[in-house]
């Protein structure tokens, strides 16, 4: 039986068969594994046959921001607002027609195949399966400041007046729930914001920690209840709320699933409110991602949500400066070429700015930027080893300057060693808006981690389908420091990263993976 769904990029191949609403595709997976014996290496080509299934019907969809009025939150909410109503406004540079641009999955394309001239012919990225509209979107969510969201766009100075003006009225009925508050995970100069919070008072008129059963009780019904009164089919929680500093593993409160809800319920200090939400997320089988460096996914967390089957992903958005090194490392060690030291200035003066600057919140950010080049060293023994040193000296420096707001200013050199003692060295000034870099992130790690729910597949011969693993590692290139299934190592580089899901959506309609041979031009 066909389905109503009638695919833009239509694949002529007897790999793929269209059943009820799904698609299903054979494919052969094609690796080699290798043993290194001190320089020589033993590869064995392998190849393993798989189905898989794609569910063509796009839910209704429904998304819950931690940290909703804070800049990227308000700027992703103007942003689905604006877009949905195809608004036009002023600027300086003349008119501008509301768009995606930074969002891969709105704005970017996949190369097909190539026309009779031998030429690259590319698609829309969300042409070739069915993805969720960002302009459909339901979105809510929480925060511990009360601001609307007209005024969370106003203190942002993030968006054009002319814009802000034409959003106000949409903008001003859209408040944010009351959220969870525990202030050692947070700056203390971030304490003044805390007016929307469940925590009980103390007698004393202090906010209290405790309750957090209480709190996850909370969480977990304003999930439910959104998804109810919206009559949406899935919600995903995305924190974007401020830095928090790590949590401490402590065994036996946070290191076994058992073990972190038992601490939840005796009010272990140590239990973070992103923690909280991660939680109450994967209990109500919410896809929960992380977009902040901080260590939410405990070892506990990490086991919680592949006993319940939770989709998880994170941590720490990639907008400006990071993406940049994750293409620069890797194209400098690909080429040969030995970068011995990076060293990373920002400034930046918005909120996120002001709580980093606190000690321990720097620490977690510093970590996520930190660990970007782990991957091309990890790939180049000729260049990193004992003999000639296995690291690159990398410093992370982050500073509040509030005169320059959203605009965060990001410079990084780069000191390389190239052939007979040469140095090679780039300087990078990048000026990132960041929450108009951040937004359209965020965007594309909810289309994707819908679209990447409902894929299935099963190994030949198997009987049942089964979904991918829970922790959702093909969302790596929209994140820092990508989480990944216990026992495997983060890739970093932003082109590997891209290329996998490229890939993905290709073998899912029946194509090949990518490869640029050429063929038809390279040979006679
Ligand atoms: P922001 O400071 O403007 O917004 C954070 C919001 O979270 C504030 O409104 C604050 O009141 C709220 N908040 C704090 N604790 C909360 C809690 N427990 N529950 C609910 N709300 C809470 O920060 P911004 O710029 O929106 O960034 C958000 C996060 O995303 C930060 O951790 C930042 O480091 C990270 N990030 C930002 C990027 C960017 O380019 N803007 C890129 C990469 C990561
Ligand atoms: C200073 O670096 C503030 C941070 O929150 C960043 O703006 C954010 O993490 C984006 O960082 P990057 O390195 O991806 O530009």
């Amino acid at each position: 039986m066909t389905t109503n769904y009638v695919p833009k990029v239509k694949v002529v191949t007897e790999r793929t068969q269209y059943i009820e609403s799904s698609l299903l595709t054979k494919y052969t997976y094609h690796n080699a594994f290798v043993k290194d014996n001190n320089g020589e290496y033993v590869v064995r080509p392998t190849q393993e046959d798989y189905q898989f299934k794609v569910d063509l019907r796009v839910p209704k969809i429904g998304v819950m921001l931690v940290g909703l009025g804070g800049n990227n939150g308000s700027t992703l909410i103007s942003a689905i607002l604006a877009n949905r109503e195809k608004l036009v406004f002023n600027t300086k540079r003349g008119p501008i027609s509301a768009n995606y641009y930074g969002s891969v999955t709105q704005s970017a394309t996949i190369k097909l195949g190539i026309d009779n001239n031998g030429n690259d012919i590319y698609a829309p990225f969300n042409a070739l399966l069915p993805m969720v509209n960002p302009d459909d979107l339901i979105v809510s969510g929480w925060d511990i400041n009360k601001a609307d969201m007209k005024e969370a766009v106003r203190r942002s100075h993030v968006l054009e007046y002319d814009l802000q003006k034409k959003l106000y009225t949409k903008l001003e009925s859209i408040k944010p729930l009351p959220s969870i508050y525990y202030p050692d995970f947070i700056a203390a100069n971030q304490e003044h914001r805390a007016n929307n919070c469940i925590n009980r008072i103390n007698l004393d008129g202090e906010i209290s920690t405790q309750e957090k059963w209480k709190h996850v009780d909370h969480i977990r019904r304003d999930i439910r209840e959104f998804k109810e009164k919206n009559k949406l089919e899935e919600v995903i929680v995305l924190w974007t709320a401020n830095t928090e500093r790590y949590s401490s593993i402590i065994p036996g409160v946070n290191d076994t699933a058992d073990n972190l809800l038992k601490a939840i319920k005796e009010d272990e200090e140590e239990v973070s409110p992103s923690t909280i939400f991660a939680v109450a997320s994967i209990l109500e089988k919410a896809p929960y991602i992380n977009g902040s460096p901080q260590n939410t996914f405990v070892p506990g967390v990490i086991e919680l949500a592949e006993k319940s089957q939770s989709f998880i992903g994170g941590d720490d958005l990639k907008t400006g400066q990071t993406k940049f090194k994750s293409v620069l490392a890797a194209f400098l060690v690909d080429a040969g070429i030995r970068p011995v030291s990076i060293a990373s200035y920002n400034h930046l003066g918005n909120n996120d700015g002001y709580n980093l600057s606190s000690a321990k919140q720097f620490r977690s950010k510093e970590i996520s930027k930190s660990s970007v080049v782990d991957d091309a060293i990890d790939s180049n023994k000729y260049l990193y080893n004992k003999d000639v040193g296995s690291k690159i000296d990398h410093c992370i420096v982050i500073k509040y300057i509030p005169a320059v707001g959203d605009d965060k200013v990001a410079m990084d050199e780069y000191y390389s060693e190239l052939m007979l003692g040469g140095h090679n060295k780039v300087s990078i000034h990048n000026v990132c808006e960041d929450s108009l870099l951040a937004a359209p992130i965020i965007l594309d790690l909810l289309i994707m981690t819908e679209f990447l729910s409902r894929v299935t597949y099963k190994k030949e011969g198997a009987e049942n389908f089964e979904h991918l693993n829970n922790v959702l590692s093909f969302l790596s290139y929209w994140l820092k420091a990508p989480l990944t299934r216990k026992g495997f190592k983060a890739v970093n580089s932003l082109n590997k990263q891209r290329l996998g899901i490229d890939n993905l959506l290709r073998l899912l309609i029946g194509l090949e993976p990518l490869n640029e041979l050429r063929f038809e031009e390279r040979l006679n």
